[in-house]
């Protein structure tokens, strides 16, 4: 594949206040990459407003997923999916409401050209670090990574890490088979894979920080299915009904 081209995506649900800013920054930071909202028809009209801001800029698309079992994780697949046949040579996918600064984008993209088919922007590597987040998300964050790390042998220090970047190469892998999981877990079911099929997996830190805008997504239904999945990779038992799972980060909870 002789493209250099990055594909930028950004799953979204109600992120109104943040889409405007947010694409605005990614398309200044990387001027070589083209940027797409994946949006499961939001409420507040995230995706209309991005259309409307971006009408006249040819590197802007939303994919609105109208019809669609919502989800975090599908919507990424569908990122993967474009991503892979429009012939890009790499994806990066981050979070809507700026706790992912996209000035990063730069350097994930820059380890992904020096080899690494999974790049991870960490917050528990050296010199990675989280800002206001308050206590109670820290230390869920990081029991999650411990524990994950711990039942499936992952040496990857940030396995729940939504910033990332992945060449051509990890999102045929990913897209093949099933993905059944949604939320963190689909993240690190993602991980998994990649390491278990060989794929070199790297860590660039960053500074995560607490979202600017609107509200949280983090679901109860999230936290179980995180607690399940790294037992269901040890165990060698993804789910199998992959497209069935129900709605993945529900609003409230
Ligand atoms: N397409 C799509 N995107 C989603 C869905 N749920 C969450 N998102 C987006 O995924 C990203 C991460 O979700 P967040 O709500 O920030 O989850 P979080 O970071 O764990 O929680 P907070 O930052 O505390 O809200 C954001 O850009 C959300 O808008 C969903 O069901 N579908
Ligand atoms: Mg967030």
């Amino acid at each position: 594949m002789d493209s250099d081209r990055t594909l930028i995506v950004v799953p979204t649900y109600n992120e109104r206040e943040n889409v405007g800013p947010l694409v605005a920054e990614l398309l200044r930071v990387a001027p070589e990459a083209d940027v797409r909202l994946l949006d499961d028809d939001s409420p507040d009209g995230t995706a209309a407003r991005a259309e409307e801001l971006f009408a006249a800029e040819p590197r802007f698309s939303a994919h609105r997923r109208a019809g669609l079992a919502r989800g975090y994780g599908r919507s990424l697949l569908d990122g993967y999916r474009r991503a892979f046949e429009g012939g890009y040579a790499r994806l990066v996918q981050l979070d809507a409401d700026f706790s992912h600064d996209p000035r990063v984008v730069p350097a994930l993209v820059e380890a992904s050209r020096r080899g690494a088919d999974v790049v991870i922007g960490s917050r528990y590597c050296v010199g990675g670090g989280v800002e206001n987040w308050p206590l109670r998300r820290r230390l869920l964050s990081r029991f999650a990574n411990t524990y994950v790390c711990r039942i499936t042998g992952l040496r990857v220090r940030d396995t729940t890490s939504g910033f990332r970047c992945y060449t051509r190469r990890a999102l045929a892998l990913l897209l093949e088979g099933r993905t059944a999981a949604d939320g963190y877990a689909f993240l690190v079911e993602a991980t998994y894979r990649a390491h278990r099929a060989g794929l070199e997996v790297a860590e660039v830190p960053i500074t995560f920080t607490d979202r600017r805008e609107g509200q949280s997504k983090m679901s109860r239904k999230v936290i179980f299915e995180s607690v399940l999945m790294p037992w269901r990779l040890r165990l060698g038992r993804p789910k199998a009904d992959g497209g069935r799972v129900e709605e993945g980060m529900k609003a409230e909870g």
